[in-house]
């Protein structure tokens, strides 16, 4: 597998914890690099354009609203496999079904507060980048 980018964000239930340098930790450890990373805090607007693919589900406007709460941390990781990696070390949606040692297991505080986004395939984690990213703010 070729060394990869994908997009991650650090939600507002991690940021308010002041959990954004233990969750890295976890990203270096599994060998992904923090190539780009900024602080902001979505309008509930930008964060239903960020997660519109969901926007017929029950739980989009809670969603938005969690998601425009607080600051998030975007950022680009990088590394081998990176999108799938990624995945691995965030755990599985639901932090009562994520395996120990993930970011869910230790830091999730539910299904909808779960710490962690991350890409789920190369086209959106293009896409994502692109959507946080200028090309400035990318070093190559
Ligand atoms: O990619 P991932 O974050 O693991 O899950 P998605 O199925 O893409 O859902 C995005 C986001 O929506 C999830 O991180 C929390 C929220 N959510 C929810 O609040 N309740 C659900 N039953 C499913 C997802
Ligand atoms: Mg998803």
């Amino acid at each position: 597998m070729a060394i990869q980018r994908t997009f991650s964000i650090i939600k507002p239930d991690a940021t308010r914890r002041n959990l954004t340098g233990k969750i890295n930790a976890k990203f270096e450890e599994a060998g992904l690099r923090v190539v780009a990373q900024k602080r902001i805090h979505l309008s509930k607007a930008q964060a239903g354009e960020f997660y519109k693919v969901h926007a017929e589900r029950p739980f989009y406007d809670e969603l938005c609203e969690f998601m425009a709460s607080a600051p998030i941390v975007a950022q680009v990781l990088e590394g081998e496999d990176a999108i799938a990696k990624n995945r691995e070390v965030m755990g599985a949606t639901n932090p009562a079904d994520a395996d120990a040692g993930t970011i869910r297991a230790e830091f999730a505080e539910s299904v909808g507060e779960n710490s962690v986004h991350g890409s789920d395939a190369p086209e959106t984690a293009a896409e994502e980048i692109a959507y946080f990213f200028s090309g400035l703010e990318l070093v190559g």
